[in-house]
């Protein structure tokens, strides 16, 4: 079986960035089969529980408050509406349910109904996946605490690049609470997005920033740039010469992140709306074995789930969770039932 390593130098990392494209495939494919079933992947849905107006400056979100996207921005949603959400998402045989907000940071004050929300949603018997932005010790404690099961907070880059696309906050900020998190025992989602104007000697930098953590992520979110127009980022894609990353890139990219972190789940997240099925099959082919199902991701659209079980129909892939979806009616009154 395929070695766990926490101790990847850049060198080696380069190297197999280096290799033939068959080869690399190969080496990832083989790394996959010794930890995972190859034609099973997990389902995972987004929603946007706060949308809009956060303060941080990411180059590439359409919902800072410095980008012109036209996002609207809202307040927390209510409990009952974000448990409707979760009971569709789980009639269409989702198996994790991720809950974003654009928020630098939770304040003290939405924790009670964040909690609320992470109790209601585990109590429907699905996964729950957190992303609120940075976190104290304190406040990982009581997502810990509520049964959240997983918390994603992205890396996004390579240390060198991360400052070239984010001002309002350091690599080392988001460093802390991947700690704190791994701290209070909730299971760590990380990963990152390609296609930012970024060299391939900062996706070696983003993979070995990850692959050299003490304990890897459970989950490694791969992005491909979605570019929404008004972000820095995006207008960059739209109206100059920066290209949009090289589909084979983007598969080295996922092969190098499946061989060095063997075990983790590697999601092929956003930017698969605008990839062709050929890409996403290499992808799978790479180790990538989890995606964001449904038709919207935050606040971008997705693939959504009828093309996406035609690809998998055509792929031979199977959801990862064995469960037979429940019908709508029934599980919506059960979401409802949790809510009063
Ligand atoms: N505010 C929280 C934070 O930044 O951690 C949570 C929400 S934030 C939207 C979650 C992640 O979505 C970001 O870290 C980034 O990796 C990804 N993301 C945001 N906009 C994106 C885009 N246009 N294309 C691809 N990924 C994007
Ligand atoms: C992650 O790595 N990708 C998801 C999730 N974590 C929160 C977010 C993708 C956002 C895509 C752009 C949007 O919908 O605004
Ligand atoms: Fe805010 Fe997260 Fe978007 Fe950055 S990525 S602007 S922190 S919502």
């Amino acid at each position: 079986m395929t070695e766990i390593r926490n101790d990847w130098t850049r060198e080696e990392i380069a190297d197999l960035f280096e290799l033939p494209f068959t080869e690399l495939l190969f080496q990832a494919a083989t790394t996959h089969r010794a930890y995972h079933k190859p034609d099973e992947v997990q389902l995972c849905t987004l929603l946007s529980i706060k949308t809009g107006g956060c303060p941080e400056d990411c180059g590439y979100c359409s919902q800072s408050v410095h980008a012109d996207s036209g996002v609207e921005a809202t307040k927390l949603m209510d409990v009952r509406q974000v448990l409707q959400g979760a009971a569709q998402a789980k009639d269409a045989g989702s198996q994790r349910f991720c809950m974003g907000a654009a928020w630098r940071n939770p304040k003290d004050r939405d924790m009670p109904a964040i909690v609320e929300i992470v109790k209601g949603v585990r109590d429907m018997g699905m996964e729950t996946c957190m992303t609120l932005g940075m976190l104290t010790p304190k406040q990982a404690d009581m997502l810990a605490e509520a049964g959240l099961d997983y918390y994603n907070h992205n890396i996004d880059s390579s240390p060198e690049y991360y400052e070239k696309a984010i001002s309002t906050r350091k690599m080392e900020d988001r460093l802390d609470t991947l700690q704190n998190v791994r701290d209070s025992g909730i299971n760590v989602c990380s990963g990152g997005i390609i296609g930012m104007g970024e060299t391939r000697e900062d996706r070696v930098g983003f993979v070995h920033t990850l692959a050299t953590l003490e304990q890897h992520p459970e989950s490694v979110p791969v992005n491909a740039l979605v570019p929404v127009k008004g972000t820095i980022l995006g207008d960059m894609l739209h109206d100059t010469p920066m290209a949009k990353i090289d589909d084979i890139e983007f598969v080295r990219t996922v092969a190098v992140a499946r061989i060095t972190m063997p075990k983790s789940m590697v999601r092929l997240s956003a930017g698969r709306e605008s990839m062709s099925e050929a890409t996403q099959a290499l992808c799978f082919m790479a180790g990538a074995n989890s995606i964001f199902t449904g038709d919207k991701l935050l606040t971008a659209p997705n693939a959504g789930d009828d093309s996406d079980a035609a690809l998998f129909e055509r792929l031979g892939l199977k959801a990862l969770t064995g469960e037979e979806p429940l019908r709508k009616e029934k599980q919506s009154e059960k979401a409802l039932e949790a809510a009063e």
